[in-house]
């Protein structure tokens, strides 16, 4: 029913926490959003996919049931510091997506070097492409067998588990190809908690110009605020 039990740094997990993580209860909505409901799901999803030449085309998630089916047991890291355990996913691997779909379309001789994920409510994430390739990240389509619902990304999400929560975009409706490290144009005030380029857990990677243990207190005294308004979210959604 799951996944191969090698030691990955996931399973390693169950036992220890990545550094500076702390366990919580249930499993929360959150996300830069949260004052909105999750966005609506179109009639006919579809990821778009463009870039690095790529003719942009849209790829429908009907045409997903094609591909082989994988399951992956989770955890959910934010970068704030919360930790949601033992969560059962399933969907298509992203390395499977990524070599059936994606790379027979690039043109020789083009070298895709970062990939940002877009979800409907229009949150962005950059992966570098080796990560995405080697990192085990999932297209996520069912929760603890059941369909996504809105909280956690409905209709499709990434799920990378072996990165902070911020790199697992909910909602999944584009795929941006990039050859060179893009420019998400984030407010310049914004910079100094630009996500780390990497964001690996266990290198506590949580962002790129400040050590990431530094960040630990001050997000344990916001966390609690915004966790509040996830659960406001929650219930209106
Ligand atoms: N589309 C979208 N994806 C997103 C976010 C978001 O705001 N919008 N927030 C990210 C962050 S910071 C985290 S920690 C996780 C939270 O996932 P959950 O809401 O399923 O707990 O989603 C990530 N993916
Ligand atoms: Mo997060």
């Amino acid at each position: 029913m799951v996944a191969p039990k090698t030691d990955t740094p996931t399973r390693r997990a169950r036992r220890t926490l990545p550094p500076g993580q702390r366990r919580v209860e249930g499993f929360p909505r959150f996300g830069t959003q949260l004052a909105a409901p999750p966005p609506e799901v179109p009639d006919d999803p579809a990821i778009e996919v463009r870039g690095a030449g790529v003719d942009t085309f849209a790829f429908p998630l009907s045409d997903l049931a094609a591909l082989p089916r994988t399951e992956r047991e989770a955890d959910l890291h934010c970068v704030t510091g919360w930790t949601s355990t033992d969560l059962h996913w399933s969907g298509i691997a992203f390395t499977t997506f990524y070599r059936a779909v994606i790379e027979p379309v690039i043109p020789a001789g083009t070298e895709v070097s970062h990939i940002v994920f877009r979800g409907l409510d229009r949150y962005r994430s950059v992966v570098e492409v080796d990560d995405a390739l080697s990192l085990g990240l999932l297209l996520a389509d069912t929760l603890d067998g059941r369909p996504l619902d809105g909280d956690h990304g409905a209709p499709i999400r990434i799920v990378s588990p072996d990165q902070y929560g911020f790199a697992s975009t909910k909602h999944l409706c584009r795929i941006d190809l990039h050859t060179s490290k893009p420019d998400l144009r984030r407010p310049l005030v914004m910079r100094i908690l630009d996500p780390h380029p990497r964001a690996r857990v266990w290198e506590e990677e949580r962002h790129g110009r400040v050590p990431g243990r530094a960040l630990r207190l001050p997000y344990r005294l916001f966390v609690r605020p915004i966790r509040t308004l996830a659960a406001r979210g929650h219930r209106a959604g």
